[in-house]
């Protein structure tokens, strides 16, 4: 079965992983304190590792709909210090930033692999990730996220989310990455309504097997899954759970999630009783 080079680890794909998520934004906490935010964050994240997460996805800028941009200090300041203090941790550790000079301060403390809802698009992104032993998720989305829930769009949603992460596939490849780093993104809830989402959600396993790449996958407690389920962001977790199965059932080979310990029993169900679609 397919490996995931990561940075410091190489990771089987041979079942589902878990991408545990770890906001390190002031916004998060009801406090607003930063001290307070890091200091959870590093306690939130040593949770999800007790709770059997296969990697840590430490993001330091919400990229929700509507939410304000940070700013590279803020962000360099909430997401390294909270990188040191896990990385001796055992764990593979990522960072969700579309900032090269974010992806570079993460590198040099040793993160694993880079979550980037930009695709590597970023000034010199793709150069640094090449001359790095880390994996990268290249993730589509239409338009930024101060915006794109505003008039999403598309002629064909599958055809033009597969073209694209085809092109940023070939784009890095090219750049020297090697494709044992690349994970896919179909990028749920980037600038897409519930339709393109479904509609997206249903082609997953051929356009894995299109693609040629592993996927990940981010729909955990997504306001897509809160239109479906009629259910505010606090009661989404049956949805969420319900949602990973399907993607697991898809081949999706990494799931990223906020409810880890229950994701992982629904996905060891899934791996006994389940069967992949393909
Ligand atoms: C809308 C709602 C947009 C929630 C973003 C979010 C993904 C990610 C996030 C994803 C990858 C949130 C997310 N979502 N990275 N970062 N794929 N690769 O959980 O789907 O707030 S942010």
């Amino acid at each position: 079965m397919r490996q995931l080079q990561c940075g410091r680890f190489v990771l089987s794909l041979d079942r589902p992983l878990v991408m545990g998520i770890v906001n390190v934004t002031p916004d998060s906490f009801f406090d607003g304190g930063r001290h307070n935010s890091k200091d959870a964050a590093i306690a939130h994240a040593r949770a999800l590792l007790a709770e059997r997460a296969d990697i840590l996805d430490i993001g330091g800028e919400s990229t929700r709909p509507g939410a304000p941009t940070v700013s590279i200090d803020e962000e360099l300041d909430r997401v390294i210090p909270v990188l040191e203090a896990l990385r001796d941790l055992g764990v593979p550790l990522s960072v969700d930033t579309r900032k090269p000079q974010v992806m570079r301060a993460a590198l040099a403390v040793g993160v694993d692999l880079v979550n980037d809802i930009a695709a590597l698009e970023g000034d010199g992104a793709l150069a640094l990730i090449a001359a790095s032993r880390a994996a990268v998720c290249l993730m589509h989305k239409q338009g930024d996220p101060q915006t794109m829930q505003a008039a999403p769009s598309y002629v064909d949603v599958v055809a033009e989310v597969a073209d694209y992460l085809a092109r940023r596939r070939d784009a890095a490849l090219c750049a020297g990455i090697v494709p044992e780093r690349i994970l896919l993104d179909p990028g749920f809830g980037f600038g897409k309504t519930l339709e393109h989402n479904a509609a997206v959600f249903r082609a997953m396993s051929r356009m894995r097997e299109e693609l040629g790449c592993p996927l990940l996958v981010g729909v955990s407690r997504k306001s897509m899954l809160g239109q479906i389920a009629g259910r505010q962001v606090g009661e989404r977790m049956p949805a969420s759970i319900a949602a990973a199965v399907l993607a697991a059932q898809a081949g999706a080979a990494v799931i990223r999630v906020h409810d880890v310990a229950e994701t992982v029993d629904a996905l060891k169900v899934w791996q006994v009783l389940g069967s992949r679609s393909d």
